[in-house]
């Protein structure tokens, strides 16, 4: 149950990585996000909610200003830019913790670095802008490079895999020599298996119960399945769609999966109820540490 500890050290921060689990708060920026409704889509309103997730003890806060849900069409980058910058800004003055730019585009990570931002979430994994890895190695960052099948516009057409967990690992394994070829340190590199990305519904389960299939790719790893379709879609009544993300099931659905990821080897999770899950992790981690 013991998972490798990794430290990922960078400018002024550090994150030990496998003793006590870090959670990563999620600000989403955009007008159509899932899981949050677009409340959050008012600068003022972001920051308010990313000082809430900090001081319910997040370790690490991602700011995103695309939405990469299901179908959902790409952002433009100044609009992106226009929404993360001064949210991240405004956090990095006031917060010592993290923060991390959740963005496919090199220009958008520039402008987010340089308002404060201190990590990459790249759910491309380097792949859509050519630009990323190179940028991500002279900044001196961590990066998240995240699997996923297609784009947010093709994903969920009948996603197919051999074996999703042979598959997504021997993905991460090449896109991790990808980001080492621009000059990324091994060390600043966390992987993600990428939940709802291109995933049925079987495939989101394997992956978090076979996690430990990643754990051998040497680097950390990240599980992102707060609030996602599959949880939504296995705790709804079966005469309905879809249920709002920010049930308090769909909550306990969610801490469940990042408590199933954490004892198969997940590092950080990233997650929308902060509080919540920091409780559920600290009981999962003395349980882990248990001897
Ligand atoms: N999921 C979303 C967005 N960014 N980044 C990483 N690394 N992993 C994820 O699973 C992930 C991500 C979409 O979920 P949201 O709309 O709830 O933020």
């Amino acid at each position: 149950m013991a998972n490798h500890v990794y430290e990922l050290t960078w400018g002024d921060h550090q994150l030990v990585l496998g003793q006590r689990t870090c959670v990563m708060g999620i600000v989403n920026i955009t007008p159509d996000s899932f899981s949050d409704g677009g409340r959050f889509f008012d600068t003022r309103a972001a920051v308010a909610h990313g000082l809430a997730l900090a001081a319910a003890g997040a370790d690490v806060l991602d700011i995103g200003g695309e939405s990469t849900r299901p179908f959902s069409d790409p952002v433009a980058p100044e609009e992106e830019t226009r929404r993360v910058v001064p949210v991240i800004e405004a956090l990095a003055s006031r917060l010592t913790i993290p923060i991390s730019i959740d963005t496919t585009k090199a220009d958008v990570a520039h402008r987010a670095l340089a308002a404060g931002a201190a990590m990459i979430n790249d759910v491309s994994a380097l792949r859509v802008d050519p630009a990323m890895g190179p940028l991500a190695a002279a900044a001196g960052v961590p990066v998240i490079l995240m699997h996923m099948l297609g784009t947010p516009k093709t994903m969920q057409v009948r996603p197919e895999y051999g074996d999703v967990v042979d598959d997504v690992r021997r993905f991460l394994a090449d896109a991790i020599e990808r980001a080492v070829s621009h000059g990324i340190a091994r060390t600043h590199i966390v992987v993600d298996p990428g939940i709802g990305f291109g995933k049925t519904f079987d495939h989101n389960l394997l992956l978090i119960k076979r996690l430990e299939a990643l754990q051998d790719l040497g680097v950390p790893l990240l599980v992102g399945a707060s609030r996602k379709a599959f949880i939504r879609n296995l705790l709804k009544p079966e005469d309905t769609k879809d249920i709002p993300a920010d049930l308090p099931a769909v909550e306990t659905g969610s801490l469940a999966a990042a408590v199933a990821a954490v004892l198969n080897g997940a590092h950080i999770v990233r997650v929308h109820d902060v509080g919540a899950a920091r409780a559920a992790l600290t009981m999962a981690d003395a349980i882990r540490h248990a001897s």
